[in-house]
């Protein structure tokens, strides 16, 4: 299984130019096409756009095309799985969008007092418009909201934590949603909508985040370069979570990340027959467990190096 130990950045690479010869790989499927047609045409319709941004990864899971959609519009940007997040860094991202001129906030969509509060940071962003409604005496009208983001970011679970009740289906696998759905929650109209990629990285290191947090199909991926890769990035800014969560001491983090995926899988008794390490059994453990949040609060990016 060693052959699998390639750059991830080749690996994803690789999956581009599939995508260009082969029909067999969705890279940026259809329906993604199709929702920024539809987000391109309800932009009109909307009084303001609720991003909502994984906490983990706050500057990959900005899509540049989607930005590029509402950049006239109001909005507000959502931190969600601010639980699975590490909390400090979250607050510098949050004050970094503030000191830019944007309204952001940080919440865990799973309960239902947290998503409230993103209404109170629309309407405090609609200031004006409200106002200007209740001059005119219209001040009844629904506030009309779109909610947009990568793939199994969250968008759905909000709607429901809002709502109060399973209004939006929601699973944890990306392309849920696959139309668009209005849902009416007191006095805002929540327009949700399916999660979409863009259509070329040019940054690999935004695609590994976004496939690291689960939003590009771990079918279309090699799940042993994605977990090596993931090791790399943990082993650098978290290395005691890796230590303590595997039982690995400090010479096994010095080794290559392959060999300390191997002794993961030792640690947990993945072996074949023969002894030899079952790496993608353990891959798939690990990729599942960073993302429950097992080994700790992680976050992969820092504002500061978006100053
Ligand atoms: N820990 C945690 N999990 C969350 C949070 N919000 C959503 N989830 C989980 O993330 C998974 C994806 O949620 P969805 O609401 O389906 O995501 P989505 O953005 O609608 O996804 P698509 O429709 O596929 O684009 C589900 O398992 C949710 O339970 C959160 O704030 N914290
Ligand atoms: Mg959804």
């Amino acid at each position: 299984m060693r052959e699998n130990n390639q750059n991830f950045e080749q690996n994803f690479e690789e999956l581009g130019s599939a995508n260009v010869n082969s029909k067999s790989i969705h890279w940026f499927p259809g329906h993604m096409m199709k929702t920024l047609r539809l987000m391109e045409k309800e932009i009109k319709n909307v009084d303001v756009v609720i991003v909502l941004l994984d906490a983990r990864i706050p500057y990959s899971s900005q899509n540049p095309e989607i930005e590029a959609i509402i950049k006239n519009k109001p909005k507000v940007y959502v931190l969600n799985k601010a639980d699975l997040a590490d909390m400090n860094i979250t607050n510098q991202w949050i004050k970094h969008f503030k000191d830019n001129g944007m309204g952001a906030i940080a919440i865990n969509s799973k309960t239902g007092k947290s998503a409230k509060n993103v209404i109170v940071q629309v309407e405090k962003e609609l200031k004006e418009l409200l106002e200007k409604r209740q001059a005119k005496g219209i001040d009844g009208e629904k506030i009309r909201a779109m909610m947009v983001g990568i793939p199994n970011v969250g968008k759905s679970t909000f709607i429901n934590a809002i709502a109060g009740t399973q209004r939006a289906k929601a699973q944890d696998r990306p392309g849920v949603t696959r139309g668009k759905q209005w849902v009416t929650v007191g006095n805002i109209d929540l327009l949700d909508m399916p999660g979409v990629l863009w259509r070329k990285f040019e940054n690999q290191k935004i695609a590994a985040n976004l496939a690291f947090i689960g939003s590009i199909k771990d079918d279309i991926l090699d799940i042993e370069t994605l977990a090596v890769s993931l090791i790399d990035a943990i082993k650098n800014i978290y290395p005691d979570m890796l230590m303590e969560r595997y039982k690995l001491t400090e010479d096994d983090i010095q080794m290559d990340n392959y060999d300390i995926l191997c002794k993961i899988a030792r640690k947990r008794g993945m072996l074949m027959s023969g002894g030899v390490e079952n790496t993608e059994r353990a891959a798939i453990m690990l990729c599942d467990e960073f993302r429950s949040s097992k080994l700790g609060k992680i976050s992969l990016e820092r504002s500061e190096d978006y100053e």
